[in-house]
């Protein structure tokens, strides 16, 4: 008879960085690849972003169960410990405590977790108690994947008495310098440094890893780590991505009108700028970007924050961006400049679209790379200049190295901003790369390809 369908219950951390993979995970296993599948979602969710795509995502495929996860019935009072932290770091370290409590009932009957790499070292152990398979998806790239996994080595290395972080020589992969290293990292008290390395030893506990990256993008780091030269004793690795964006209808946001513009505009003459979703630009700084965009003569599509969490994000855009001067007025038509949420990945496919300025998480290079769109990189914290050398690397943009990133003072001026961005759009060679490195991606997800034959062979092992 046909075999047992699997179980898979999946427990992503917060913010959109997370979610969006997960539920691009969700529907690959589930539509793609007719497993059962389950998103545990802890309410309440730390932005209004995740509260919406969440409802989204349940309208347009009921198929993907939601198992809700009531963080108020395991109270851990963050303000008090943690003052002043990134909210969806320490949403992370509350979900890693309520763990043990809330995680064991929902994985009743299950063939398989898949853990948030967030959620490694404390989901690994509920999991194992359980007899459950635990998997950890970890959803930035292989290269990150490799520091992660040598980082804990690293430091062991290191030896006591030694402080700060040095250029991390990952084994089979390639240096990656001090600069490079996510500032949170040289602080070894810092609540990110603590869970990096906990999920980091973890690893090897897990019964495999699943990482949203594609063997022709990131050669060295995949074959490094399936091969064991990263960390002796890896479980198996399986190179997944890019996941494809999955089509949710609107969110409820108001949405604006930049459909309807990008629409009416010429074939890649538009400039696309956003930094995410989880922090502002300084406020000199988003002066100078205008300035910038203003100066460099193309068409724009701005995505502007004002705040980490967007629910604290009530200011006019006039005064976010520092208008005082007229800048909305004088770029009016040529530049659309919002606070909304924009689908991201519709705008990126959008042939109008030239040119992405991209902070560089993660999600945001997937998206590049499997739309064909140059990126202009200016990583601004934790894994995002890693994340810039991937890109520039594989052909899918370039990097200005020396631009700063949260931490250093040096403002970028607005006139480099436009010289790099006039550069980066009339460079065809950046566009003839950046076109290969989508028909790469497409091959890797394709049937047959190497990311489809691996999320295969996972749901495969989750049978039994
Ligand atoms: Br902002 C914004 N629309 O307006 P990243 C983001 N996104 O669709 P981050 C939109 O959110 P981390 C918007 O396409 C991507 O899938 C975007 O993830 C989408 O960066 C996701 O690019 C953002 O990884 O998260 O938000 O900084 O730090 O976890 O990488």
């Amino acid at each position: 008879g046909p075999a047992a369908t699997p179980r898979i219950v999946l427990f992503p951390s917060a913010g959109m960085g997370h979610l969006v993979p997960f539920t691009r995970l969700a529907v690959a296993l589930s539509a793609g690849h007719r497993c059962d599948v389950s998103l545990v979602t802890a309410l309440p969710t730390v932005s209004s972003a995740e509260s919406r795509h969440i409802a989204a995502l349940s309208a347009a495929f009921p198929a993907v169960r939601r198992t809700d996860m009531d963080l108020r019935l395991a109270p851990f009072d963050a303000s008090s410990e943690f003052p002043g932290a990134d909210p969806f770091y320490v949403r992370y370290e509350a979900l890693r405590r309520s763990a043990t409590l809330l995680l064991a009932p929902l994985l009743a009957g299950a063939s398989a977790l898949v853990a948030d790499i967030a959620l490694a070292s404390v989901a690994i152990p509920v999991a194992r108690e359980l007899h459950v398979p635990c998997y950890v998806f970890f959803t930035a790239s292989a290269t990150m994947l490799s520091l992660k996994a040598y980082f804990p080595a690293y430091l062991d290395a290191r030896g006591a008495g030694q402080h700060g972080v040095g250029d991390v020589d990952v084994p089979g992969v390639y240096c990656i310098p001090s600069s490079s290293v996510p500032q949170a990292l040289h602080d070894p008290d810092d609540i990110f440094t603590r869970q990096f390395v906990a999920n980091g030893r973890a690893l090897v506990a897990a019964n495999g890893l699943l990482v949203n990256a594609f063997e022709a993008m990131e050669p060295e780091p995949v074959a490094a780590l399936h091969g064991g030269a990263v960390v002796a004793g890896l479980p198996p690795v399986f190179a997944v991505g890019p996941l494809m964006p999955v089509k949710l209808g609107e969110t409820g946001e108001e949405q604006g009108n930049y459909r309807a513009w990008l629409d009416a505009q010429p074939t890649r003459s538009v400039v696309y700028v956003s930094f995410g979703s989880r922090k502002a630009l300084a406020r000199d700084q988003i002066k100078e970007l205008a300035a910038g965009l203003e100066a460099c003569g193309h068409r724009f599509l701005w995505v502007v924050k004002g705040a980490v969490v967007d629910r604290d994000d009530a200011g006019e855009l006039n005064d976010l961006i520092g208008d005082d001067e007229g800048f909305l007025q004088r770029v009016q038509g040529r530049g659309l400049v919002t606070k909304s949420w924009v689908e991201q990945d519709e705008v990126l496919r959008h042939p109008a679209v030239g040119l992405f300025v991209s902070h560089c998480g993660w999600n945001s290079v997937t998206e590049a790379a499997s739309s064909g769109v140059p990126v202009l990189a200016w990583p601004r914290f934790a894994d995002q200049r890693v994340n810039a050398r991937v890109a520039a690397r594989a052909g899918l943009g370039v990097w200005v190295e020396r631009w700063s990133w949260e931490g250093e003072e040096a403002v970028v001026t607005a006139e480099e901003i436009a010289e790099q961005v006039a550069a980066a759009m009339g460079d065809e060679a950046v566009a003839e790369k950046a076109a290969s490195v989508r028909e790469a991606a497409a091959r890797a997800v394709a049937d047959g390809g190497t990311s489809h034959r691996s999320l295969a062979e996972f749901v495969r092992r989750c049978r039994g």
